[in-house]
């Protein structure tokens, strides 16, 4: 599998380097080189897709339910009236509400009734009609489990060499929907929801009540929130946030390095959005939960450092991608580590960097920077660049120093380089930020939108270049 990739991008440069010049070498081959056609329908790949793919969890007796229309009582919880209604019609019909996600407008987790020996898919259209005929304005999607996507492993010296970042004066937000961060490890480091922290001080700030105002619905979100169990990130059942942890290292000592020294730093804050269980499972449910918490608490970029893989267009992930739009908000995703060009096998968020123009998709590099790791996914259409994801320091979640690799390690490092931009230039637009990086790309003539990378070399050049 390695070596045919292997060869297939050797193919592609040389091809590339044939083709008339400023034809891309990608997009040329996509047209024109059977194999590459071939590469996508190959049965082999094909197979290996399948075994990728998400499988609806619980035998796909779960669905989603999302409104359109929103509360504006913000005492009440997120359902309005009608929006009850429609949940009490379908709760009747032997229906179960098994989660709220409490943005605005909320989406629901049910799931169809036990034994009816009804098709999910029918009962969820069935559903579908039944909210359709109450006047409800709802839309279904099915649930899916993801997972995280990482590789731990191989040993490497610390890389203290990087550029440093001329003046600044504002803070930004960097979401990290995960497994969850150690918090102690980033104490200066993390976004602050200051209604919860200071109400009161000290141990009985964990009140167990929603001190925002107007309320966002959500009890002791200090610095962000556990969608698992639905409660404080400092609740029972806390995750071991060893995945997260590194990823939220990663992003940090990006950030970090550039403001060294600097008496006037840009301030990065790490939102705390935990969506997996301690077996690394997550579904997609509580990542667009999160994702919409996210959004309307001032995130200014979401690292997913995770996948999907999905045969079809997932439209509730993409309701967070397109509000996130709306709010000028990136999305920084891994491309993911199973070796698979994701134009023919999609993963999600990645993928959806060929449609959204606030989605930077992510693959990793090896570890001289020289060529995409031999794990990393790619794909001409869906994955913008490559960035550092071999022998990547960061911290493991008692603080000691890590050595990590994965595509997973290559978003942060794009994170906090667009957070860089966006804390240098507060109005530019999602687009704005996304279309530079992807221009200031050293090519690498691999098969990714831009067909390449950018690293700890040409970092300084491009915080520098922009606006
Ligand atoms: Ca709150
Ligand atoms: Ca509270």
């Amino acid at each position: 599998m390695k070596n045919d990739n292997r060869l297939f991008w050797l193919s592609a440069s040389l091809l590339g380097f044939l083709a008339i010049t400023g034809l891309a070498a990608c997009c040329w081959l996509q047209f024109l080189n059977t194999d590459y056609v071939m590469h996508c329908g190959k049965a082999e790949l094909i197979e290996k897709c399948k075994t990728l793919q998400a499988k609806p969890v619980d035998s796909g007796r779960q669905y989603i339910v999302y409104f359109t229309k929103s509360n504006d009582r913000p005492s009440e919880p997120a359902f309005n009236i009608m929006d009850r209604e429609v949940i009490n019609t379908l709760v009747h019909k032997g229906h179960k509400v098994l989660k709220v996600c409490q943005c605005n407008p909320p989406i629901a987790l049910m799931q169809v009734p036990e034994g009816d020996g009804i098709d999910p898919v029918e009962r969820t259209a069935e559903a579908r009609d039944e909210v359709e005929q109450s006047g409800g304005d709802a839309h279904f999607a099915m649930n899916l489990q993801i997972f995280l996507d990482t590789t731990d492993n191989s040993i490497w010296t610390l890389q203290e060499k990087y550029p440093k970042l001329e003046s600044a004066t504002s803070t930004l937000t960097i979401a990290v929907i995960d497994g969850g961060i150690n918090v102690d490890q980033f104490q200066h480091e993390m976004w602050i929801n200051f209604p919860e922290y200071d109400m009161p001080a000290g141990p009985s700030r964990l009140d167990g009540l929603d001190n925002n105002t107007p309320f966002n619905r959500y009890k002791d979100d200090i610095y962000g929130y556990d969608f698992v169990e639905d409660a404080s990130i400092f609740g029972v059942g806390a995750s071991i946030h060893i995945h997260g942890t590194k990823v939220a290292g990663v992003a940090r000592n990006t950030y970090k390095a550039f403001i060294v020294g600097h008496p006037n730093p840009y301030v990065q804050q790490l939102m705390d959005l935990k969506v997996f269980n301690d077996h690394g499972e997550g579904t997609l449910f509580d990542a667009a939960c999160a994702g919409f918490y996210a959004i309307d608490n001032g995130a200014d970029v979401i690292n997913a450092s995770w996948v999907y893989y999905s045969s079809k267009k997932d439209s509730l992930f993409e309701q967070v991608v397109l509000r996130a739009q709306s709010r000028h908000i990136i999305i920084v995703a891994a491309a993911g580590n199973d070796i698979m060009n994701t134009d023919c096998c999609r993963s999600y968020p990645s993928a959806f960097a060929d449609i959204y123009p606030n989605v930077l998709s992510v693959a990793a590099l090896n570890s001289g920077n020289t060529d995409l790791a031999s794990f990393s996914n790619y794909g001409c259409q869906t994955v913008t660049l490559a960035a550092p994801g071999e022998k990547v320091a960061t911290i493991d979640f008692k603080g000691n120093e890590a050595i990590v690799e994965g595509t997973s390690y290559a978003a942060p490092f794009i994170s906090a380089l667009a957070g860089a931009l966006r804390a240098k230039d507060r109005n530019a637009t999602a687009e704005t930020i996304v279309d530079y990086i992807g221009s200031q790309a050293i090519p690498l003539h691999a098969p990714l939108i831009t067909k390449g990378k950018i690293d700890e070399g040409n970092l300084q050049t491009i915080i520098d270049g922009f606006p």
